[in-house]
């Protein structure tokens, strides 16, 4: 009998998920090699052959299963978010919410619920490079004690497409061509901007992956979004609509193009090292939850319309109320197992939360159980350990492709008379889902409704609310995309249809990508909402990576006081030299040197402290250095220069100016340069 509480809820805690998992864990370390039926194997080198240089034999089951396992190990990868990664940890209620929403792991505050949550690129195939310019999948499960629930959203909080009948065409025109499968993981291609252009419902979206949004420095440093308006339901049946946020502590931060696209070659793990790494230092990644509501009543108050998805509701007008956090901070222990099998929903919802005919989301309830049964085998994917819900689950469906649980009895069917109608259902009281009784009415009609039909405003919305060099990296990005596109005729109507948002930034794409000035006007919007730029987010030096560039007889008491400031407030520091060993100062302090300059590059750090010294060979490490400072200085990053240094400094192509760090003469060295590191980047540096 399964255990329950008094109220007929499982009893969950932080660690359930993890408890669970333990049954299926199996460590093969010291232990004897066994065929899959558990026969002792002898001989896992040579195949049985007819002599010993004959032909091998059918007779070798071991040979013949162990192939067989491994010509079967491939699943299909996911349609869309195939590149993806994840980690465990638990969502930790500071407030109930019991006034909003029944759901029952958000009334008691201290509340925690296990959750697992996958990260993921849209495009990309499972093999593709992390930080390619993109849309980022935020994707949690929480293993709640009234079963799963699913918030699968983004790092961007509106979608290309209003419905999700649409949805097919936008990914086949986003994905690499089909005659020549180029590019991958891209959007910079004429199929993509030839959807954009006769697709122009995606104006807002665009603006938002040609921002800095779409190349995050690092997952920790990511918004998540539910996208669609959902509804919390509370125990009086009163609905809510709803917008899920995440808010990171860290902040978000991103890459610049140049130093993604390097990224890409030199390390396209990068944004699953980080996150991989975080947590193994325990370093966990922070994410607060809160929603957006709007009373039902006040469905009609706005400029935009709640059901559409390619909306979002200004923070200043509608605000985020904060009431939980997630922690991510465990590790999986089987990439496959648990990163590549996990199964997400958006219906995968308890009571209290309920969803809208937003009918992108409407698409959405459909899609994501149908795509399983081909890319996890079957129905029974449920049953896999890492979607195995922690409360128990009873119903009447059976059999299937490697069904695991041996449901015992001779009934299946409801209703029923001998197994006195068990398994039974549940009132609402009972902690029944019923269904919110929102009242429909309406002729069938394959139409849009007029409200959805502004597709310029948010996005001329969005340009407003962007810094200086925001709207530099957009231009910046819009160049390089639609450059890509060989169709002057698709280049041209995207100028046009840019001219919507921007008449400036129209006429710059225009100019760059060598088409004609468009002749259209922007919208007329004024309002701006400052929650949507990345210049007024959180910044701490928290985890940021800092390569200390070294060479024998440097100050030993002055990178000793500074490495030590670096780590007191969280910094990662990396010792990166001529070749790995030791380096020794000029009074005699050894440091290990844990990287070089052929194993790491500039774009792998946020901030360089150029210590220098000497090296075996001068001019080779000399270059090196060159190389580190001006790449960093390019991409706007902050540099701390110790007194040995200096001549480097000298050297390069850098300019003293903000974030430029000198400890020569200055006695502040270390907290100036960790307010630089923190800081960033520094736009307002000149490069060429
Ligand atoms: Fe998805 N989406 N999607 N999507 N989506 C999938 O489901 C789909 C949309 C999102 O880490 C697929 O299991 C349709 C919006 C994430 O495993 C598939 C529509 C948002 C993930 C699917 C959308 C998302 C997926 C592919 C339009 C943000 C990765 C594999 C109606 C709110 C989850 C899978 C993971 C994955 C369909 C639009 C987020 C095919 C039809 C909007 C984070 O079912």
């Amino acid at each position: 009998m399964d255990k329950l509480s008094p109220n007929h809820k499982q009893v969950i805690d932080e660690n359930s998920k993890d408890k669970q998992l333990e049954q299926f864990r199996v460590n093969n370390e010291g232990t004897k090699m066994t065929t899959n039926q558990a026969l002792k194997v002898s001989n896992d080198e040579e195949s049985l052959k007819a002599g010993i240089r004959g032909p091998t034999l059918m007779e070798d089951f071991h040979f013949r299963e162990k192939l067989t396992h491994f010509d079967n190990e491939r699943i299909p990868e996911r349609v869309v978010h195939a590149r993806g990664y994840a980690a465990h940890g638990f969502f930790e209620l500071y407030e109930s919410m019991k006034e909003f929403t029944k759901a029952g792991f958000l009334q008691e505050p201290g509340t925690k619920t296990p959750v697992f949550t996958r990260f993921s690129n849209v495009v990309g195939s499972k093999g593709s490079a992390d930080t390619v310019r993109d849309v980022r999948g935020f994707a949690v499960k929480f293993y709640t004690e009234e079963g799963n629930y699913d918030l699968v959203g983004n790092n961007i909080p509106i979608f290309f497409i209003q419905d999700g009948i649409k949805f097919p065409d936008l990914v086949h025109a986003i994905q690499p061509e089909p005659h020549n499968e180029m590019p991958q993981a891209a959007s910079a291609h004429d199929t993509f901007w030839d959807f954009v252009a006769n697709n122009q419902e995606s104006a807002h979206m665009v603006m938002w992956l040609m921002s800095d949004r779409a190349i995050p420095r690092s997952w920790r440093m990511m918004e998540g979004f539910g996208v669609h308006t959902f509804r919390f339901v509370n125990e009086q049946g009163k609905g809510r609509f709803v917008k899920f946020h995440w808010k990171p502590a860290l902040g978000v931060h991103s890459l610049v193009w140049d130093e993604a696209q390097k990224i890409s070659g030199k390390d396209p793990d990068f944004q699953r090292r980080d996150l991989w790494e975080s947590i193994e230092h325990g370093n966990f990644a922070e994410y607060e939850l809160g929603v957006q509501m709007i009373d039902e009543k006040d469905e009609f108050m706005f400029d935009f319309d709640v059901l559409d998805a390619t909306k979002l509701w200004p923070e200043e007008i509608v605000p985020v109320k904060i009431f939980g956090k997630m922690t991510l901070n465990r590790n999986v222990d089987n990439v496959f197992a648990e990163t590549e099998q996990v199964a997400f929903h958006p219906g995968n919802v308890v009571p209290g939360i309920d969803f809208t005919n937003d009918p992108l989301l409407q698409g959405r309830l459909f899609s994501y159980l149908d795509t399983q049964l081909i890319r996890l085998g079957g129905p029974n994917f449920t049953e896999i350990p890492i979607n195995r819900a922690v409360c128990p689950f009873h119903n009447n469906q059976r059999n299937g492709y490697s069904r695991q649980r041996i449901d015992v009895g001779q009934v299946s069917y409801h209703k029923n008379s001998l197994a006195d109608n068990t398994p039974s259902t549940s009132t609402a009281k009972e902690g029944g889902f019923v269904h919110y009784a929102e009242k429909v009415e309406g002729r069938i009609i394959q139409a849009r409704s007029d409200s959805f039909k502004d597709f310029f405003s948010q996005a001329r919305l969005f340009w407003n609310s962007m810094s200086p060099p925001e709207k530099q990296h957009i231009t910046d990005a819009f160049i390089f995309e639609v450059g890509k596109v060989a169709s002057k005729s698709v280049r041209q109507q995207v100028v046009d249809m840019f001219a919507n948002v921007d008449e400036g930034l129209a006429i710059h794409i225009a100019d760059g990508v060598g088409v004609n000035p468009p002749t259209g006007k922007q919208v007329n919007v004024k309002a701006s909402s400052p929650a949507l730029s990345q210049e007024n987010t959180t910044r701490v030096p928290y985890t940021l990576k800092v390569g200390v560039l070294i060479g024998n007889d440097f100050n030993g008491a002055e990178v000793k006081r500074a490495v030590k400031t670096l780590r007191k407030y969280g910094v990662t520091v990396d010792i990166v030299g001529e070749k790995l060993g030791t380096v020794r100062g000029a009074d005699g302090l050894n440091v290990i040197v844990n990287e070089t300059f052929l194993t790491m590059d500039p774009v792998l750090f946020d901030s360089l402290y150029v210590v220098g010294g000497t090296a075996e060979n001068q001019a080779k490490f000399n270059s090196n250095i060159q190389y580190f400072i001006n790449e960093s200085f390019k991409h706007y990053k902050p540099i701390g220069f110790a007194s040995t240094g200096l001549p480097f400094f000298e050297l390069s192509n850098a300019k003293a100016g903000p974030g430029i760090v000198f400890a020569t003469d200055n006695p502040d060295f270390d907290d100036d340069f960790v307010k630089a590191i923190a800081q960033q980047r520094f736009w307002d540096r000149e490069i060429y």
